[in-house]
């Protein structure tokens, strides 16, 4: 017998060469990102009814998010710069992404996160693959602000979607959409905190548009926190708060691009409540089987909204990122399910909890 070897799948880096900016050979640095799931959405038509519903699950990314498409991007080009440290401002993902990938790459990697602020997977991720954690007593945005302040002057690359390599890494995720459906999405939602991916995701699509690859273009729908909704507002948040501390940030570093995703593609950039975050998170775990962390759900939670208010019809292709893995976040998973049953390791008792 023969083996057959299909579709060996190398990093965003190789699958999409023609369409990213070159990098030399020895610098490319992968955890052989990307080619993640198109699930299709079976179990809730019932509020969805006859509309196409797709999840572009990120969470099946190296470290468990999308930030993993930017990271071997920014991470590479850093390499092939002669960089020997990385430095990020992070609720949590980045900084996850940027540990591994400097490890990868025997890099120093120093991540900046709020004290108390990201969810424990996370946190474990950076400490384990050996970063410089830097726990400080502020906000994303303050964190954010130091990071500038200290790459401009010192020899650290900074690896927050500011960097533009970042942003090219991220857009593949839409040429991976565009790759699975044969076309665009009619809309395609997502979380928004930096707005980085959104941004990416917008690029990616006129991308292959231009190329010819394909002949359409999706609306592009944003969703913030309500308490951390800077764009919907129109202004900086001081105090941003939600319990999806991964877009739990007050001035976006990406905000122009988001509004320019909008207005080109005639989307929206709107806000969801927690409330409507979590119940998208469980539904999504409950009844599709998928399961990612609560900042994900507000792409989901943001496309049950559009449907209530009509926007959202029969015939639809619908596509939501679920940016990150649910196992990062197994506090808000433990609080928004029952609690586990006690038993005594005794048949019948169990047969009775079972209602046998
Ligand atoms: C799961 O890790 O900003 O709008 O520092 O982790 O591109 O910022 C994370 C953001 C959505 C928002 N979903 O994406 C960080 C960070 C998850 C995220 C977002 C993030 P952007």
């Amino acid at each position: 017998m023969q083996l057959t070897r299909k579709g060996l799948w190398s990093g965003i880096i190789r699958e999409f060469r023609d369409f990213l900016p070159e990098i030399s050979e020895n610098a490319i640095t992968t955890l052989l990102e990307g080619n993640t799931p198109l699930v299709e959405v079976e179990n809730l038509k019932d509020i969805f009814g006859d509309l196409r519903l797709l999840l572009k699950y990120e969470g099946l990314n190296p470290t468990g998010s999308f930030k993993d498409r930017g990271m071997t991007m920014a991470v590479s080009k850093a390499r092939e710069e002669g960089a020997e440290a990385i430095i990020c401002a992070s609720t949590g993902n980045t900084s996850a992404a940027a540990a591994a990938y400097a490890a990868k790459a025997g890099m120093k990697a120093y991540v900046l996160v709020p004290d108390g602020g990201i969810a424990l997977g996370k946190l474990s991720q950076a400490m384990m693959h050996g970063a410089m954690v830097l726990q400080i007593k502020g906000n994303f945005d303050d964190a954010l602000n130091i990071v500038k302040a200290i790459t401009k002057d010192y020899p650290v690359k900074m690896v927050n979607s500011i960097n533009p390599y970042r942003i090219e890494g991220q857009k593949t995720g839409a040429f991976e959409v565009c790759e699975h459906l044969g076309y665009a999405p009619t809309y395609h939602f997502l979380p928004v905190g930096n707005a980085g991916n959104i941004t990416a995701y917008w690029k990616g699509y006129n991308q292959y548009y231009r190329e010819d690859i394909i002949s359409n273009l999706p609306k592009m729908m944003g969703f913030q926190a309500e308490g951390a909704a800077p764009i919907v507002l129109g202004h900086p948040v001081d105090d941003p708060h939600t319990l999806a501390t991964a877009i739990k940030i007050g001035n976006p570093a990406s905000w122009e691009g988001a509004l320019k995703a909008k207005s080109e593609s005639g989307g929206v950039i709107d806000m969801v409540s927690d409330e409507e975050i979590i119940e998208a998170y469980k539904l999504l775990a409950s009844r599709e089987g998928v399961f990612c962390e609560p900042a994900s759900a507000a792409s989901l939670a943001g496309a049950i909204k559009m449907k209530k208010e009509g926007v959202l019809i029969d015939g639809d292709t619908v596509v939501c990122t679920l940016t990150g893995h649910g196992l990062k976040d197994p506090d808000n998973a433990m609080n928004s399910s029952p609690k586990p049953v006690k038993v005594p390791a005794d048949v019948k008792k169990i047969l009775s909890v079972m209602g046998f």
